[in-house]
C-alpha cells in the first residue's frame, strides 16, 4: 500500500470514529507497533541505500500527517462530549424555585419547651436524670415502700437485674436533693447541683440552705397501652423547697402558670383533695374547660372542668430519705402529663397522633 492510500484510509477512519475509545483503536491500526506507518518503516531496510533517506523522510512526513489528523479528531470528539455534558447539566436559573422544606419541632417538644420557658421566667432551673432507675429512687425514696399498692398502680417495666424504667420523673428531684445536700456540706464554694446558681460559701450548721426551685421534664414509661395511654409519655414535674414554702405558694404559682400556658387572663381553677404517697396534703388541679369555656363539651365530659395536674406538699418522709430537715424546710411538688397539655392547647383529640409521625399531622406545627 502506498503512503497516499494509507493517509486517505486514515483520514476516513478517523473521521468515522465517534468516541475516544474507538479513536484509540483506529490510532493503533496506523501508529501502533505493527500499524501501517511502522510497517512502512520496516520496508526501508530492503531499499537500496541511496533511496532509503528520501523514502524515510516521506514516511516520517506521512506519520506527522496521521498524528495531525488524530489530534484534530480527538479535539473534535472532546469538544462534542463537553458540549453534550453542558447541555445535559444546564440550569435554567429563571425557573421558579421548588421551595425549601421547613423543619419543625414535634408538638410535644414545643409544649415541653413552652412549659420550661414559663417556669424559667420565674426562676426555676431545669434538671434531668437517667431513664433507667433503681427501685430506691423511683419508689422507696418517694415514700412508696415495698409491697405498697402504689407500686402496682404504676405498671412498671422491670429490667433484668432488678432496675426499672422510671414511671415518673420524680427520681430526678431525689437525685438533685441528694447532690444538693452533699454540696451543702462540702467545704468548697457551693454550686447548685445542675451547675446553675452559685453560692459562695459552704453551708454549715445553722445557716439556711439556698432554695431549691427545679422542674424535671422527660420521658417516663408505664406498661399500659390503650386509646388514652401510651407505654412512653412525657412529664414535667416541679419542686420548690425553702424554709417557708406553703400550699398558698403552690396555688399561686400553678394558677399563674396555667393562665400563661393557655393565654387566658382569668382562667378558672380549683383544687380538689387527692392522695399521693409522696405529698401530704395532696390535690388535683382543674382548670375551666379551655375548649368550651366552661359551657360543657365532650372533652370536659360536660362538667366544664379539665383535670390538668397533681400536686401537694412534699411528704416529710421524702425529705428524710435525702437528709433534708423536714422540721425546718417545706416544699411543694407537682406533676403533669405533657401530651395532655399539648392536646388541650392545640385541640388534638387523639393521643395516638403524637406517636404516629404522620407528616400531615406534624406539618401543622412547623
Ligand atoms: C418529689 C416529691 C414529690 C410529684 C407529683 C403528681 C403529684 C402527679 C401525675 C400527673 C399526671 C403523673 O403524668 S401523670 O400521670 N403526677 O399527680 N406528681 S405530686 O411529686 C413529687 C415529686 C418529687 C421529690
Amino acid at each position: 500500500m502506498n503512503l497516499d492510500e494509507i493517509l486517505k484510509d486514515a483520514e476516513r477512519e478517523f473521521a468515522a470514529a465517534a468516541s475516544l475509545p474507538i479513536l484509540d483503536q483506529v490510532k493503533a491500526r496506523y501508529l501502533g507497533k505493527s500499524g501501517a506507518i511502522p510497517s512502512q518503516m520496516k520496508t526501508l531496510g530492503a531499499l537500496p541505500a541511496e533511496e532509503r533517506k528520501a523514502a524515510g523522510a516521506r514516511i516520517n512526513q506521512a506519520k506527522d500527517q496521521v498524528e495531525t489528523l488524530l489530534r484534530g479528531r480527538r479535539d473534535a470528539i472532546q469538544a462534542a462530549e463537553l458540549e453534550r455534558q453542558l447541555a445535559a447539566e444546564s440550569l435554567d436559573v429563571t425557573l421558579p424555585g421548588r421551595g425549601e422544606a421547613v423543619a419543625g419541632l414535634h408538638p410535644v417538644t414545643r409544649t415541653m419547651q413552652r412549659i420550661e420557658a414559663l417556669f424559667a421566667s420565674i426562676g426555676f432551673e431545669v434538671a434531668d436524670g437517667p431513664e433507667i432507675e433503681t427501685d430506691f429512687y423511683n419508689f422507696t425514696a418517694l415514700n412508696i415502700p415495698e409491697n405498697h399498692p402504689a407500686r402496682a398502680m404504676h405498671d412498671t417495666f422491670y429490667l433484668e437485674g432488678g432496675n426499672l424504667l422510671r414511671t415518673h420523673t420524680s427520681p430526678v428531684q431525689v437525685h438533685y436533693m441528694q447532690n444538693f445536700m452533699k454540696l451543702a456540706g462540702s467545704p468548697q464554694a457551693f454550686l447548685s447541683p445542675s451547675g446553675g446558681e452559685r453560692h459562695e460559701a459552704a453551708i454549715s450548721g445553722g445557716e439556711s440552705l439556698p432554695p431549691i426551685r427545679i422542674i424535671a421534664p422527660g420521658r417516663v414509661y408505664r406498661c399500659d397501652s390503650d386509646v388514652t395511654h401510651t407505654p412512653m409519655f412525657h412529664q414535667v414535674e416541679g419542686l420548690w423547697v425553702d424554709e417557708s414554702v406553703s400550699f398558698a405558694d403552690l396555688k399561686g404559682i400553678l394558677t399563674d402558670f396555667m393562665a400563661r400556658f393557655f393565654e387566658r387572663d382569668n382562667l378558672p381553677v380549683r383544687f380538689r383533695p387527692s392522695f399521693f404517697p409522696f405529698t401530704e396534703p395532696s390535690a388535683e388541679m382543674d382548670i375551666g374547660c379551655v375548649i368550651c369555656e366552661g359551657a360543657g363539651c365532650r372533652v370536659c365530659s360536660h362538667t366544664g372542668w379539665l383535670e390538668v395536674l397533681g400536686c401537694g406538699m412534699v411528704h416529710p418522709n421524702v425529705f428524710g430519705h435525702v437528709g433534708i430537715d423536714a422540721e425546718r424546710y417545706q416544699g411543694f411538688a407537682f406533676g403533669l402529663g405533657v401530651e395532655r397539655l399539648a392536646m388541650l392547647r392545640y385541640g388534638v383529640d387523639d393521643l395516638r397522633l403524637f406517636f404516629e409521625n404522620d407528616m400531615r399531622f406534624l406539618k401543622q406545627f412547623a
